[in-house]
Protein backbone atom coordinates (compact mmCIF):
# COMPACT_ATOMS: atom_id res chain seq x y z
CA UNK A 1 0.00 0.00 0.00
CA UNK A 2 1.19 3.53 -0.89
CA UNK A 3 1.25 6.11 1.68
CA UNK A 4 -1.54 8.16 1.53
CA UNK A 5 -1.72 11.37 -0.46
CA UNK A 6 -1.02 14.51 2.82
CA UNK A 7 -3.32 17.11 1.07
CA UNK A 8 -3.90 20.70 2.69
CA UNK A 9 -7.55 23.22 1.68
CA UNK A 10 -6.92 26.74 1.66
CA UNK A 11 -10.35 28.41 2.38
CA UNK A 12 -13.12 27.17 5.09
CA UNK A 13 -16.00 28.51 4.39
CA UNK A 14 -19.80 27.85 2.73
CA UNK A 15 -18.50 25.08 0.04
CA UNK A 16 -15.37 23.90 1.46
CA UNK A 17 -17.07 21.72 4.68
CA UNK A 18 -18.51 19.64 1.76
CA UNK A 19 -15.00 19.26 0.20
CA UNK A 20 -13.93 17.96 3.65
CA UNK A 21 -16.07 15.80 3.98
CA UNK A 22 -15.58 13.87 1.13
CA UNK A 23 -11.91 13.67 1.42
CA UNK A 24 -12.33 11.54 4.33
CA UNK A 25 -14.38 9.16 1.77
CA UNK A 26 -11.38 9.51 -0.38
CA UNK A 27 -9.38 6.12 -0.16
CA UNK A 28 -5.53 7.03 0.52
CA UNK A 29 -5.85 10.85 0.79
CA UNK A 30 -5.53 12.72 4.28
CA UNK A 31 -6.66 16.52 4.75
CA UNK A 32 -3.46 17.28 7.19
CA UNK A 33 -3.73 20.73 7.15
CA UNK A 34 -5.98 23.72 6.94
CA UNK A 35 -5.80 27.64 6.11
CA UNK A 36 -8.07 30.28 6.06
CA UNK A 37 -7.37 33.97 6.78
CA UNK A 38 -10.57 34.26 9.01
CA UNK A 39 -9.51 32.65 12.39
CA UNK A 40 -12.83 32.05 13.48
CA UNK A 41 -13.68 30.08 10.34
CA UNK A 42 -10.68 28.05 10.83
CA UNK A 43 -11.08 27.47 14.50
CA UNK A 44 -14.76 26.58 13.47
CA UNK A 45 -13.94 24.30 10.63
CA UNK A 46 -10.76 22.97 11.95
CA UNK A 47 -12.55 21.87 15.56
CA UNK A 48 -15.11 19.62 13.00
CA UNK A 49 -12.70 17.78 11.14
CA UNK A 50 -10.09 17.36 13.93
CA UNK A 51 -7.10 19.17 11.70
CA UNK A 52 -4.45 20.53 13.96
CA UNK A 53 -2.48 21.79 11.46
CA UNK A 54 -3.81 25.89 10.94
CA UNK A 55 -2.60 28.63 9.26
CA UNK A 56 -4.39 31.91 8.69
CA UNK A 57 -1.69 32.78 5.94
CA UNK A 58 -0.53 29.86 3.06
CA UNK A 59 2.34 31.17 2.71
CA UNK A 60 3.18 29.92 6.31
CA UNK A 61 1.54 26.53 5.50
CA UNK A 62 3.18 26.62 2.33
CA UNK A 63 6.87 27.05 3.87
CA UNK A 64 6.01 24.17 6.68
CA UNK A 65 5.82 21.58 3.90
CA UNK A 66 5.03 17.71 4.53
CA UNK A 67 2.16 18.27 1.39
CA UNK A 68 1.59 16.22 -1.04
CA UNK A 69 -0.93 18.97 -2.79
CA UNK A 70 -3.43 21.71 -2.01
CA UNK A 71 -7.07 22.38 -2.77
CA UNK A 72 -8.08 25.81 -3.43
CA UNK A 73 -11.70 26.49 -1.99
CA UNK A 74 -11.57 30.57 -1.66
CA UNK A 75 -13.41 32.56 -4.00
CA UNK A 76 -12.50 33.21 -7.47
CA UNK A 77 -10.54 36.82 -6.20
CA UNK A 78 -7.91 34.82 -4.47
CA UNK A 79 -7.27 32.18 -6.92
CA UNK A 80 -4.20 33.32 -9.08
CA UNK A 81 -2.43 34.80 -6.26
CA UNK A 82 -2.74 31.25 -3.98
CA UNK A 83 -2.44 29.21 -7.58
CA UNK A 84 0.56 30.75 -8.24
CA UNK A 85 2.09 30.59 -5.07
CA UNK A 86 1.56 26.42 -4.36
CA UNK A 87 3.11 26.11 -8.27
CA UNK A 88 6.07 28.28 -6.74
CA UNK A 89 6.39 25.32 -4.15
CA UNK A 90 5.73 22.64 -6.91
CA UNK A 91 2.88 21.34 -5.28
CA UNK A 92 0.05 19.77 -7.41
CA UNK A 93 -2.92 22.11 -7.22
CA UNK A 94 -6.89 21.82 -7.05
CA UNK A 95 -8.94 24.91 -7.66
CA UNK A 96 -12.36 25.55 -7.23
CA UNK A 97 -14.59 27.14 -9.87
CA UNK A 98 -14.55 29.78 -11.24
CA UNK A 99 -11.08 29.47 -11.97
CA UNK A 100 -10.57 33.14 -13.08
CA UNK A 101 -12.16 36.49 -13.42
CA UNK A 102 -10.21 37.03 -16.77
CA UNK A 103 -8.67 34.58 -19.39
CA UNK A 104 -5.60 36.30 -18.19
CA UNK A 105 -5.60 35.32 -15.05
CA UNK A 106 -6.95 31.78 -16.24
CA UNK A 107 -3.78 31.44 -18.88
CA UNK A 108 -0.92 32.48 -16.14
CA UNK A 109 -2.51 29.95 -13.62
CA UNK A 110 -2.33 27.00 -16.19
CA UNK A 111 1.44 28.87 -17.48
CA UNK A 112 2.44 28.75 -14.20
CA UNK A 113 1.55 24.98 -13.21
CA UNK A 114 2.86 23.61 -16.06
CA UNK A 115 5.96 25.61 -15.75
CA UNK A 116 6.58 24.06 -12.14
CA UNK A 117 5.58 20.59 -13.89
CA UNK A 118 2.82 20.21 -11.31
CA UNK A 119 -0.49 19.07 -12.01
CA UNK A 120 -3.85 21.56 -11.78
CA UNK A 121 -7.26 20.61 -11.53
CA UNK A 122 -10.36 23.02 -11.77
CA UNK A 123 -13.24 21.83 -9.13
CA UNK A 124 -15.82 21.77 -12.03
CA UNK A 125 -17.74 18.59 -10.59
CA UNK A 126 -21.14 19.23 -12.31
CA UNK A 127 -20.38 16.71 -15.12
CA UNK A 128 -19.52 14.52 -12.62
CA UNK A 129 -23.02 14.59 -10.74
CA UNK A 130 -24.69 11.01 -11.34
CA UNK A 131 -27.55 12.02 -13.33
CA UNK A 132 -25.13 13.34 -15.83
CA UNK A 133 -22.78 10.75 -16.23
CA UNK A 134 -25.72 8.46 -16.96
CA UNK A 135 -26.67 10.79 -19.97
CA UNK A 136 -22.80 10.24 -21.17
CA UNK A 137 -23.36 6.80 -20.57
CA UNK A 138 -26.18 6.74 -23.19
CA UNK A 139 -24.62 8.77 -25.57
CA UNK A 140 -21.03 6.15 -25.12
CA UNK A 141 -23.63 3.67 -25.81
CA UNK A 142 -24.94 5.13 -29.27
CA UNK A 143 -28.03 4.21 -28.46
CA UNK A 144 -29.54 7.62 -30.06
CA UNK A 145 -26.94 7.94 -32.73
CA UNK A 146 -25.20 11.22 -33.42
CA UNK A 147 -26.48 14.20 -31.13
CA UNK A 148 -27.40 17.10 -33.63
CA UNK A 149 -29.62 19.07 -31.14
CA UNK A 150 -29.23 19.26 -27.12
CA UNK A 151 -30.82 21.68 -24.28
CA UNK A 152 -28.71 21.82 -20.75
CA UNK A 153 -30.83 23.98 -18.34
CA UNK A 154 -30.94 24.98 -15.29
CA UNK A 155 -34.45 27.38 -13.34
CA UNK A 156 -34.68 27.60 -10.03
CA UNK A 157 -36.33 30.17 -7.58
CA UNK A 158 -34.01 28.85 -4.86
CA UNK A 159 -32.49 31.57 -2.46
CA UNK A 160 -28.64 30.89 -2.86
CA UNK A 161 -27.69 34.36 -1.72
CA UNK A 162 -28.68 33.16 1.76
CA UNK A 163 -25.12 30.54 2.59
CA UNK A 164 -23.27 32.51 -0.50
CA UNK A 165 -24.03 36.34 0.37
CA UNK A 166 -21.57 37.53 -2.20
CA UNK A 167 -23.43 36.20 -5.55
CA UNK A 168 -25.67 39.28 -4.27
CA UNK A 169 -22.91 41.71 -4.86
CA UNK A 170 -20.55 41.24 -8.35
CA UNK A 171 -21.44 42.93 -11.34
CA UNK A 172 -22.01 39.28 -12.46
CA UNK A 173 -23.69 36.53 -11.33
CA UNK A 174 -25.25 33.74 -12.72
CA UNK A 175 -23.06 33.37 -16.03
CA UNK A 176 -19.93 32.79 -14.00
CA UNK A 177 -21.51 31.02 -10.98
CA UNK A 178 -23.73 28.30 -12.38
CA UNK A 179 -23.85 28.41 -15.98
CA UNK A 180 -20.04 27.65 -15.94
CA UNK A 181 -20.95 24.61 -15.01
CA UNK A 182 -23.94 24.17 -17.26
CA UNK A 183 -21.29 25.51 -19.87
CA UNK A 184 -18.91 22.90 -19.09
CA UNK A 185 -22.05 20.05 -19.18
CA UNK A 186 -22.64 21.56 -22.54
CA UNK A 187 -18.98 20.84 -23.72
CA UNK A 188 -18.54 17.47 -21.63
CA UNK A 189 -22.03 15.98 -23.81
CA UNK A 190 -22.20 17.62 -27.19
CA UNK A 191 -17.86 18.74 -27.79
CA UNK A 192 -15.83 21.66 -27.97
CA UNK A 193 -18.01 25.30 -28.86
CA UNK A 194 -17.17 27.33 -32.62
CA UNK A 195 -19.88 30.03 -31.64
CA UNK A 196 -22.13 31.55 -29.09
CA UNK A 197 -24.77 33.93 -28.86
CA UNK A 198 -26.22 35.17 -25.48
CA UNK A 199 -29.10 37.21 -23.99
CA UNK A 200 -28.80 38.09 -20.10
CA UNK A 201 -31.48 40.19 -17.43
CA UNK A 202 -31.66 41.09 -14.11
CA UNK A 203 -34.70 40.01 -12.83
CA UNK A 204 -34.30 40.48 -9.14
CA UNK A 205 -33.81 43.93 -8.40
CA UNK A 206 -31.70 43.25 -4.77
CA UNK A 207 -28.86 41.96 -6.65
CA UNK A 208 -25.98 43.61 -9.21
CA UNK A 209 -25.39 40.73 -11.85
CA UNK A 210 -27.59 39.03 -14.09
CA UNK A 211 -29.88 36.32 -12.82
CA UNK A 212 -31.29 35.02 -16.34
CA UNK A 213 -28.68 33.79 -19.38
CA UNK A 214 -29.94 32.53 -22.61
CA UNK A 215 -27.11 31.00 -24.30
CA UNK A 216 -26.82 29.66 -27.92
CA UNK A 217 -24.34 27.28 -28.75
CA UNK A 218 -22.59 26.12 -32.19
CA UNK A 219 -20.12 23.01 -31.56
CA UNK A 220 -17.48 21.82 -34.09
CA UNK A 221 -19.43 18.77 -34.47
CA UNK A 222 -22.15 20.81 -35.96
CA UNK A 223 -24.83 20.07 -32.92
CA UNK A 224 -26.72 23.18 -31.72
CA UNK A 225 -27.49 23.45 -28.07
CA UNK A 226 -29.21 25.93 -25.66
CA UNK A 227 -27.75 26.76 -22.47
CA UNK A 228 -30.45 28.30 -20.21
CA UNK A 229 -30.16 29.42 -16.35
CA UNK A 230 -32.18 31.57 -14.17
CA UNK A 231 -32.10 31.85 -10.65
CA UNK A 232 -35.81 33.95 -11.12
CA UNK A 233 -37.87 30.75 -12.20
CA UNK A 234 -40.66 30.04 -9.84
CA UNK A 235 -41.86 26.86 -10.55
CA UNK A 236 -44.57 24.67 -8.60
CA UNK A 237 -41.65 22.09 -7.48
CA UNK A 238 -37.80 23.84 -6.59
CA UNK A 239 -35.80 21.75 -8.55
CA UNK A 240 -32.41 22.98 -6.98
CA UNK A 241 -30.19 22.55 -7.86
CA UNK A 242 -31.02 19.79 -10.76
CA UNK A 243 -29.45 20.42 -14.24
CA UNK A 244 -31.91 18.88 -16.93
CA UNK A 245 -31.00 18.10 -19.99
CA UNK A 246 -32.89 16.96 -23.78
CA UNK A 247 -30.68 15.56 -26.51
CA UNK A 248 -32.06 14.24 -30.01
CA UNK A 249 -29.92 12.16 -31.88
CA UNK A 250 -30.51 10.42 -35.18
CA UNK A 251 -31.57 7.23 -33.74
CA UNK A 252 -33.77 8.66 -30.44
CA UNK A 253 -33.92 11.10 -27.60
CA UNK A 254 -32.52 11.69 -24.22
CA UNK A 255 -34.30 13.73 -21.53
CA UNK A 256 -33.24 14.00 -18.31
CA UNK A 257 -36.07 15.49 -16.76
CA UNK A 258 -37.23 16.71 -13.31
CA UNK A 259 -37.23 14.43 -10.50
CA UNK A 260 -34.25 12.37 -11.56
CA UNK A 261 -35.83 10.72 -14.42
CA UNK A 262 -33.69 9.49 -17.52
CA UNK A 263 -35.83 8.92 -20.50
CA UNK A 264 -34.23 7.06 -23.83
CA UNK A 265 -36.21 6.87 -26.66
CA UNK A 266 -35.84 5.06 -29.80
CA UNK A 267 -37.35 3.39 -33.10
CA UNK A 268 -37.83 0.46 -30.91
CA UNK A 269 -39.75 1.73 -27.67
CA UNK A 270 -38.91 4.16 -24.73
CA UNK A 271 -37.40 3.59 -21.30
CA UNK A 272 -37.38 5.28 -18.26
CA UNK A 273 -34.93 5.25 -15.31
CA UNK A 274 -34.64 6.50 -11.97
CA UNK A 275 -31.14 8.39 -11.66
CA UNK A 276 -31.42 10.14 -8.79
CA UNK A 277 -27.92 10.45 -6.82
CA UNK A 278 -27.50 8.84 -3.35
CA UNK A 279 -27.68 10.67 -0.20
CA UNK A 280 -23.99 10.31 1.03
CA UNK A 281 -24.09 9.94 5.01
CA UNK A 282 -23.02 13.14 5.20
CA UNK A 283 -24.99 15.13 2.98
CA UNK A 284 -28.11 16.91 3.04
CA UNK A 285 -31.19 17.28 0.45
CA UNK A 286 -31.50 19.33 -1.62
CA UNK A 287 -27.80 19.47 -1.96
CA UNK A 288 -26.91 15.82 -2.46
CA UNK A 289 -26.69 16.04 -5.94
CA UNK A 290 -24.19 18.65 -5.93
CA UNK A 291 -22.47 16.98 -2.54
CA UNK A 292 -21.93 13.68 -4.51
CA UNK A 293 -20.04 14.97 -7.15
CA UNK A 294 -17.62 16.55 -5.30
CA UNK A 295 -16.70 13.07 -3.68
CA UNK A 296 -16.30 11.84 -7.90
CA UNK A 297 -14.29 14.49 -8.94
CA UNK A 298 -11.82 14.41 -5.38
CA UNK A 299 -11.75 10.36 -6.07
CA UNK A 300 -10.98 11.52 -9.76
CA UNK A 301 -8.22 13.91 -8.87
CA UNK A 302 -6.41 11.47 -6.29
CA UNK A 303 -6.65 8.49 -9.23
CA UNK A 304 -5.13 11.09 -11.60
CA UNK A 305 -2.68 12.52 -9.35
CA UNK A 306 -1.38 8.31 -8.40
CA UNK A 307 -1.39 7.50 -11.95
CA UNK A 308 0.09 10.48 -13.37
CA UNK A 309 -3.04 11.68 -15.93
CA UNK A 310 -4.42 14.73 -16.15
CA UNK A 311 -7.88 15.71 -14.75
CA UNK A 312 -10.25 15.53 -17.07
CA UNK A 313 -11.42 19.12 -15.78
CA UNK A 314 -7.56 20.26 -15.97
CA UNK A 315 -6.60 23.91 -16.38
CA UNK A 316 -5.77 23.28 -19.81
CA UNK A 317 -9.31 21.77 -20.64
CA UNK A 318 -10.85 24.33 -18.02
CA UNK A 319 -9.72 27.43 -20.45
CA UNK A 320 -12.27 26.53 -23.01
CA UNK A 321 -15.41 26.45 -20.40
CA UNK A 322 -14.16 29.70 -19.05
CA UNK A 323 -14.04 31.05 -22.75
CA UNK A 324 -17.71 30.20 -23.14
CA UNK A 325 -18.10 32.09 -19.76
CA UNK A 326 -16.49 35.11 -21.02
CA UNK A 327 -18.21 34.73 -24.97
CA UNK A 328 -21.34 34.93 -23.38
CA UNK A 329 -20.51 37.93 -21.37
CA UNK A 330 -20.00 39.49 -24.25
CA UNK A 331 -22.08 38.39 -26.40
CA UNK A 332 -24.61 39.85 -24.29
CA UNK A 333 -23.07 43.31 -24.56
CA UNK A 334 -22.23 43.76 -28.51
CA UNK A 335 -25.64 41.41 -29.26
CA UNK A 336 -23.08 39.56 -31.33
CA UNK A 337 -22.04 35.62 -32.06
CA UNK A 338 -18.94 35.18 -30.22
CA UNK A 339 -16.41 32.81 -31.27
CA UNK A 340 -14.79 31.89 -28.02
CA UNK A 341 -11.33 30.87 -29.96
CA UNK A 342 -10.78 34.68 -30.35
CA UNK A 343 -11.00 35.19 -26.32
P1 LIG B 1 -16.93 31.58 1.28
O1 LIG B 1 -16.77 33.04 1.17
O2 LIG B 1 -17.99 31.02 2.18
O3 LIG B 1 -15.56 30.90 1.73
C1 LIG B 1 -14.32 31.30 1.24
C2 LIG B 1 -13.33 31.22 2.38
O4 LIG B 1 -12.05 31.48 1.86
C3 LIG B 1 -13.61 32.25 3.48
O5 LIG B 1 -13.66 31.60 4.74
C4 LIG B 1 -12.41 33.22 3.38
O6 LIG B 1 -12.01 33.73 4.62
C5 LIG B 1 -11.34 32.31 2.77
N1 LIG B 1 -10.30 33.01 2.03
C6 LIG B 1 -10.46 33.90 1.01
N2 LIG B 1 -9.26 34.30 0.54
C7 LIG B 1 -8.31 33.66 1.26
C8 LIG B 1 -6.90 33.65 1.23
N3 LIG B 1 -6.21 34.39 0.37
N4 LIG B 1 -6.25 32.85 2.12
C9 LIG B 1 -6.95 32.11 3.00
N5 LIG B 1 -8.30 32.08 3.08
C10 LIG B 1 -8.98 32.84 2.21
O7 LIG B 1 -17.13 31.05 -0.21
P2 LIG B 1 -17.83 29.68 -0.67
O8 LIG B 1 -19.28 29.92 -0.84
O9 LIG B 1 -17.35 28.56 0.17
O10 LIG B 1 -17.24 29.55 -2.15
C11 LIG B 1 -15.91 29.24 -2.39
C12 LIG B 1 -15.76 28.86 -3.84
O11 LIG B 1 -16.51 27.67 -4.05
C13 LIG B 1 -16.33 29.91 -4.81
O12 LIG B 1 -15.43 30.09 -5.87
C14 LIG B 1 -17.65 29.30 -5.28
O13 LIG B 1 -17.99 29.66 -6.60
C15 LIG B 1 -17.32 27.83 -5.20
N6 LIG B 1 -18.50 26.97 -5.07
C16 LIG B 1 -18.48 25.86 -5.81
C17 LIG B 1 -19.56 24.99 -5.79
C18 LIG B 1 -19.49 23.76 -6.66
O14 LIG B 1 -20.46 23.03 -6.77
N7 LIG B 1 -18.36 23.49 -7.29
C19 LIG B 1 -20.66 25.27 -5.00
C20 LIG B 1 -20.62 26.42 -4.21
C21 LIG B 1 -19.53 27.27 -4.25
O1 LIG C 1 -21.96 28.62 -6.36
C1 LIG C 1 -22.83 27.76 -7.06
C2 LIG C 1 -22.33 26.48 -7.53
O2 LIG C 1 -21.22 26.31 -7.96
O3 LIG C 1 -23.30 25.55 -7.48
C3 LIG C 1 -24.51 26.09 -6.98
C4 LIG C 1 -24.07 27.36 -6.28
O4 LIG C 1 -23.78 27.05 -4.93
C5 LIG C 1 -25.09 28.47 -6.29
O5 LIG C 1 -25.38 28.87 -7.60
Amino acid sequence: MSPPLRGALVGCGFFAVNQLHAWRDVPGVEIVALCDRDIARLALVGDQFGIGRRYIDADALLADGGLDFVDIATTVASHRPLVERVARHRLPVICQKPFAATMDDARAMVAACADAGVPLMVHENFRWQSPIQAVRAVLDRGEIGTPFWGRVSFRSGYDVFAGQPYLAEGSRFIIEDLGIHSLDVARYLFGDVSGLTARTRRVNPAIRGEDVATMLLDHASGATSVVDCSYATTLGEEPFPQTLVEVDGTLGTIRLSAGYRLTVATATGATETDVAPPLLPWAARPWHNIQESVLAIQRHWSECLRAGREPQTSGRDNLKTLALVEAAYASAASLQRIDPDTL
